[in-house]
């Protein structure tokens, strides 16, 4: 059954971790209508304002095969030309190895190392329907395949080894408690 979008402007907010919706199979968009258009813009909004630069449909509770990306300039500036809109993002080449210290909104305040292909190419449509292809290298890879991996489920947290997931779990749990506390 296709997915409907009723957003109008909608006002979003980030769901984050444990919430079980993050581990949602997202599914393809097959309308590249002005509801597709008003989430796109309004998870920008909601990515600028809170320091992000990759946004899943998914963390925004849509369960859409969307996702944006923001990579900030040789400068550090994120201007409006560099965002990337891809919707139904396929891999199709895959080379090398790199380490990155990853974040995700969804998982505030946890940062940790993961291994990823040093290069990717993506066929992807952007927000017309349109086809197109990216070769990506550095953070823009890195943050594709993160993004990517939220269309199928999947966390950085989830790639972490036993021990060190354990240690994540305990320190969130803790953080998690500290907040409702305060
Ligand atoms: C490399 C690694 C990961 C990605 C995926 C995109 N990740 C983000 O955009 C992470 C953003 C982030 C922002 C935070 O700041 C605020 O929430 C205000 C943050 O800080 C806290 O949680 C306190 C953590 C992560 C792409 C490339
Ligand atoms: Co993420």
């Amino acid at each position: 059954m296709p997915y409907r979008l009723e957003i109008r402007k909608m006002k979003l907010s980030i769901v984050e971790y444990p919430d079980k919706k993050l581990r949602e199979i997202s599914k393809e968009v097959k309308s590249f209508d002005k509801s597709l258009h008003d989430l796109l813009d309004s998870m920008y909004f909601i990515m600028l304002n809170t320091n992000g630069i990759g946004l899943a449909a998914i963390q925004v509770s849509f369960a859409l095969r969307a996702l944006i990306l923001n990579i900030p300039d040789d400068e550090g500036e994120q201007t409006k030309e560099n965002l990337l809109e891809m919707i139904n993002p396929i891999v199709t080449h895959k080379n090398g190895e790199t380490l990155y210290q990853e974040g995700c909104l969804s998982v505030p305040k946890f940062y940790e190392d993961i291994e990823r292909f040093e290069n990717v190419r993506v066929n992807y449509q952007d927000r017309h329907g349109n086809t197109r292809s990216i070769d990506a290298d550095g953070l823009l890879s890195i943050a594709i395949q993160h993004e990517m991996d939220h269309l199928e489920g999947i966390l950085f947290i989830d790639k972490l080894s036993y021990a060190r997931r354990k240690k994540f779990e305990k320190e969130y749990k803790r953080m998690l408690k500290e907040k409702k506390e305060s």
